[in-house]
């Protein structure tokens, strides 16, 4: 069933691969809260708009043969690791063509060819299911590593407690990137935790952990990138804790600012730091727009593959579905 790990061959110039990256997520993202309102999207939509950099700068320093796994919050995760765009959208629209064939949606992503194990709308599920993949890719020498992406919601989940202390024991091959975005759903951090030292906690397992105080893209790939090798000859997992902003409502393509749990004043700190804005500073005029435009015309291309696609047959309707 699993096809051999394939992608796109990387672009040779990490300044102009991040800079993609960055941009085609931030600009799937923006189109799809842009269509949501047509109803044609047929699934809730977490938008991870603000907080790309940290998906794009640990996918970057990874190899095809690498896995990841996500949360509901996932289409960052799933594109920076190479997902198909095509698929990922008709998945949104509910179509035979998606991903999970129609009937997954948004929070539901996997592509086995670009080793995306899934995502899921349970929050921490799938961390002891990365775990688990990692434990077999130890036991096949594969050396390959998953990143293991969660919120920070998931970490007062049991399984992230068994999943570490699994991991760490049996030194398995992953990294767990933890995106601090400081609320589950619209409870904030100081109501949730004692104290935000998470790091420490994390390090009581025995497993190197690092905060990123702003989620800088570059500053996560060269940490991710230096800790592979090890990871890959037994060295056993890491720990990054990734402090970002999302920018959006936790569910929907809105915004939530008048609700009253957070404020736009710090919305405007975090975009002082956008991490698209950032990596673009490193580019000439003319290579962004050769960029954008291969971006827009992907895009577009694959809004038109999911709305010529067919809906699953009716017949089809219990397929692979499991409870
Ligand atoms: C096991 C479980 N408990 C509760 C929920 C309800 N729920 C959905 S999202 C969410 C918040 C999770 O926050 P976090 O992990 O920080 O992710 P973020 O939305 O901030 O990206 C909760 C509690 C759920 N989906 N699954």
């Amino acid at each position: 069933m699993q096809a051999k790990a394939k992608s796109a061959p990387k672009e040779p110039d990490a300044t102009l691969r991040l800079y993609r990256s960055l941009r085609r997520i931030r600009r799937v993202e923006e189109e799809i809260a842009r269509l949501y309102p047509s109803d044609k999207i047929k699934s809730p939509v977490h938008l991870s708009i603000g907080q790309e950099g940290i998906a794009v700068g640990v996918c970057d320093a990874l190899e095809a043969r690498d896995a990841v796994s996500g949360t509901y919050r996932g289409h960052a995760t799933y594109l920076a690791k190479g997902g198909s765009l095509n698929a990922m959208m008709a998945e949104l629209y509910g179509k035979d063509t998606g991903c999970a064939r129609g009937k997954g949606g948004s929070m539901h992503l996997i592509d086995m060819r670009a080793k995306v194990l899934g995502t899921s709308a349970v929050v921490g599920t799938t961390v002891p299911v990365a775990v688990g993949y990692a434990l077999a890719q130890k036991r096949l020498k594969t050396g390959a590593v998953v990143a293991c992406f969660l919120g920070d919601g998931a970490t007062e989940e049991g399984c992230f407690a068994e999943s570490l202390n699994f991991a760490a024991l049996h030194k398995l091959p992953v990294v767990f990137v933890c995106e601090n975005n400081g609320f589950a759903i619209h409870e904030p951090l100081s109501k949730r935790w004692a104290t935000d030292r998470l790091c420490a906690r994390v390090a009581t397992y025995g497993i190197p952990a690092k905060r990123f105080a702003d989620s800088d893209t570059v500053a996560i790939r060269k940490h991710i990138e230096k800790a592979l090798p090890k990871m890959r000859k037994g060295g056993g997992p890491i720990f990054i804790e990734c402090l970002t902003w999302r920018w959006r409502e936790h569910v929907g393509p809105g915004e939530d600012y008048d609700a009253g749990f957070r404020s736009k004043a710090m919305l405007a700190k975090w975009q002082k730091k956008d991490p698209v804005a950032k990596a673009a500073k490193a580019l000439s005029a003319k290579q962004r727009a050769a960029i954008d435009a291969e971006i827009e015309a992907e895009i577009a291309a694959a809004i038109v593959f999911a709305e010529a696609s067919p809906f699953p047959a009716i017949e089809e309707l219990g397929t692979d579905v499991y409870a």
